[in-house]
């Protein structure tokens, strides 16, 4: 018999930083939720999203049974007639239309043998290479930008070799509210000496214990690093030994040619970051002394039109500084879902087959059409459309059938009130375990076990692959997302998406992906890795890879620099929209607060979406904290309180996204990066007037 009351070790399910703890059940119920003293990077440690994760998971109002709308209401039904109506729309939709006209969403928030199985599913039982998620609208350009720098897409190095880095640089990043275990080692290893030069718009807490904060205008990152290499040529302190070595010498002389002329001289890029010349200097010479130092960024570089750009010169910098390839060093994006690492790895991606083996590499098909047994000449050979793209086809009545599972563009995409209408056009399928703004939209919603519910493995920012426990049985109805998957393929006459457990998707996953190739379902919670394996792992006598492209041997040979010139964002202040507004995130939630604003103890600490407006503004605006002021772009428009201080600079205005029922991204922009696709979430212009 069951114990009535036991506790079930597990990965957490918000962030990418990959902390373990246990879930306690009793009867049942999950209780509570407690760290565990023993994981690497966790130790004994969580931030309060991680404390309170039981209080989201068995709230009354989860998904519990299939719901098909009939005459614009949902009707519940059983998975018989659920899958059954999805199955057969898949089927004539692709027999009418062709394989084009459909398309799927992934979710970081599943396992990676889920998200396997659903690229799996798109790839073979639809045949369309269009299957993408939410990496698109976050390390898209990180998964561009490193992969032509250094060969590989992902964080160099690990999370614990901050605390032995003698400088880091934090841009774009606002880790203590973020990453709080990850933002709490950077302050560890400032406290032990090191230099912290943080680089953002906003005043944010790192930015108080930091030897310098430069304050940049949102979207003009290109500038300000090239400045910083433009100083350190000036000052004879790039690593002249490990250039010559490891890195491509004729795309580090372009490089160099272009971050030392004139115009990206401090003086020069001034006027359009606002970052005093003499501040600029002064940091980017501290970073280029202190070595080993290390590069951690997040949204700020990534989310723009020039997010690629942005992120290749972040590697630019720490090659020349020979920061690359060493203990404390690395370019860090830290990611964010606590999946969406594994969810590229597995091939959620429109380009990409798990392992990043490419979709237009016509080896690559054949090696995975023979392993799913069917004709390589069904497969697609084209890139899909990408989550941006996926979406503005349905508008254009291109894409005909979208399956979403674990997203919530309805209030996560940019430009939603554009979503909506491209949302209500094609047969729509969604599978949550919460009914979101997105859900509403659908014909048919399938209810998702939750990550307490099931088994299967997340791989964390560090890419290390570890293990979540089932600690309870399914909430009312819901299945796993692997099995819903399987159902539907079954239905469209394709058995190979059936498993009976996620250890035979884990299995078929180390013969066809070899960076994955020996982090095997039994080797993850082994006492040799009780806390798994970070890949590449090619084979079960391979311990794992703690830091990438050691001693300067970068996965693609030499290290490839790239010239960047700037381009500034797509949409800038001007007399009618005459504020800088950019997006972002609260330690309390997580983006489209499906599971964060039905935890009472994180919806207590923020109920309600605001604008952090410096005093300047408010003053010039005659607006006073709380009072409620209308926000207005080219797009949209929403009504928020006004939270006024020097948090941002005069002029640059933040909202964070969470809130449904004031979304930041009616305002936002959908202008996309042109290599990685990402959209500029970052930068828009927007009018704010007070509310009578
Ligand atoms: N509590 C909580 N934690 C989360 C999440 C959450 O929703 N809630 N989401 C997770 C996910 S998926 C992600 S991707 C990460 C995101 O983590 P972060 O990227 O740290 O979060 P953001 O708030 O989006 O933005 C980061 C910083 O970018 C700065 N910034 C704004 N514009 C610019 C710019 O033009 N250039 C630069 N360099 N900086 C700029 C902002 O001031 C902010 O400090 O967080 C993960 N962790
Ligand atoms: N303006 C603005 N917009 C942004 C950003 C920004 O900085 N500014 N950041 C962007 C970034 S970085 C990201 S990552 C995206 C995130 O965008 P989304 O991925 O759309 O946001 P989430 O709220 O994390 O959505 C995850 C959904 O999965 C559901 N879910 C949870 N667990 C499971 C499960 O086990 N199975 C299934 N089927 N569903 C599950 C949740 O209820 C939720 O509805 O947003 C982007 N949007
Ligand atoms: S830091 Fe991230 S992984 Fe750790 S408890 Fe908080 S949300 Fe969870
Ligand atoms: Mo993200």
């Amino acid at each position: 018999m069951e114990a009535k009351s036991k506790r079930v070790l597990t990965t957490c399910v918000y962030c990418g930083t990959g902390c373990n703890l246990y879930l306690h059940v009793e009867d049942g119920k999950i209780v509570g939720a407690t760290p565990c003293d023993s994981h690497p990077v966790s130790q004994g440690k969580l931030c309060i999203k991680g404390w309170k994760i039981h209080e989201f998971i068995q709230r009354p109002d989860r998904l519990t049974k299939p719901l098909i709308k009939k005459d614009g209401k949902f009707v519940e039904a059983s998975w018989d007639e659920a899958l059954d109506l999805v199955a057969t729309k898949f089927k004539e939709t692709k027999e009418k239309y062709g394989p084009k006209a459909l398309g799927c969403l992934s979710s970081a928030k599943c396992t990676n043998e889920e998200n396997y199985v659903m690229q799996k599913f798109a790839r073979a039982v639809l045949n369309t290479n269009s299957v993408d998620h939410c990496a698109r609208l976050c390390h898209a350009s990180t998964v561009a930008g490193l992969a032509a720098s250094f060969g590989s897409g992902a964080m160099t190095n690990s999370i614990d070799e901050l605390l032995d880095s003698k400088a880091i640089l934090v841009t774009g990043s606002n880790t203590t509210e973020q990453h709080p275990i990850i933002g709490g080692k950077i302050l560890r290893a400032k406290e032990k000496g090191a230099k912290l030069i943080v680089v953002d718009p906003r005043e944010i807490q790192l930015a108080k214990f930091a030897d310098v904060h430069l304050r940049q205008l949102s979207g003009t990152d290109v500038l300000w690093l090239n400045s910083f290499m433009y100083v350190i040529f000036e000052e004879g302190l790039e690593d002249k030994e490990f250039i010559k070595n490891h890195l491509d010498p004729e795309a580090f002389e372009e490089m160099k040619k272009v971050v030392t002329s004139d115009k990206y001289s401090p003086e020069n890029t001034e006027k359009l970051t606002s970052i005093p010349a003499e501040d600029l200097r002064k940091a980017a010479i501290m970073f280029a002394k202190n070595k080993t130092g290390s590069l951690v960024y997040s949204m700020g570089i990534t989310q723009h039109i020039q997010g690629t750009d942005n992120v290749k010169s972040c590697a630019n910098l720490q090659m020349i500084l020979g920061n690359m390839g060493v203990y404390g060093g690395g370019v860090n994006p830290l990611r964010g879902q606590q999946n969406v690492q594994g969810a590229c790895d597995l091939g959620a991606l429109s380009n990409v087959f798990s392992g990043y083996q490419k979709v237009v590499d016509p080896a690559a098909r054949e090696k995975m059409a023979k392993a799913w047994g069917i004709n390589v000449e069904d497969m697609d050979n084209k890139v899909g459309y990408t989550v941006v793209e996926m979406i503005h086809a349905a508008g254009d009545g291109k894409v005909k059938a979208l399956y979403i599972m674990g997203e919530n563009p309805m209030v996560s995409d940019p430009d939603i009130n554009h979503v909506k209408e491209c949302l209500e056009k094609p047969f729509l399928v969604v599978q949550d375990i919460f009914m979101t703004p997105t859900a509403e939209l659908a014909d048919v919603v399938l209810p998702a076990a939750s990550f307490a519910e099931k088994d299967g493995a997340y791989t964390s920012t560090q890419r290390t692959v570890s293990k979540i426990r089932k600690a309870i049985e399914p909430v009312g109805d819901s299945k796993p997302d692997y099995w819903i998957i399987g159902q539907i393929a079954e239905r469209m006459g394709y058995k190979g998406c059936t498993y009976s457990h996620p250890k035979e998707i884990l299995d078929e996953i180390n013969k066809l992906t070899p960076i994955y190739g020996g982090i095997t379902w039994d080797r993850i919670d082994s006492d040799e890795f009780p806390f798994g394996i970070a890949w590449p792992c090619p084979n079960t006598s391979h311990g794992g890879t703690m830091f990438l492209h050691k001693d300067g041997n970068f996965s693609r040979g030499k290290g490839k620099c790239h010239p960047c010139e700037y381009v500034p964002p797509a949409e800038e202040p001007d007399e009618e929209y005459p504020f800088r507004l950019t997006t972002g995130r609260v330690a309390f939630h997580w983006h489209t607060g499906s599971m964060t604003r039905r935890s009472p103890t994180l919806d207590r600490e923020v109920r309600s979406a605001y604008i952090e407006l410096n005093p300047a503004d408010a003053n010039k605006l005659g607006v006073r904290k709380n009072q409620m002021v209308k926000v207005s772009s080219r797009r949209g428009e929403i009504f928020v309180r006004a939270e006024v201080s020097d948090i941002v600079p005069p002029g640059t205005v933040f909202i964070p996204w969470h809130f449904k029922e004031a979304p930041a991204n009616k305002l936002t922009i959908a202008a996309l990066d042109p290599v990685a696709k990402i959209p500029d979430l970052k930068v828009c212009a927007v009018k704010i007037e007070k509310v009578k």
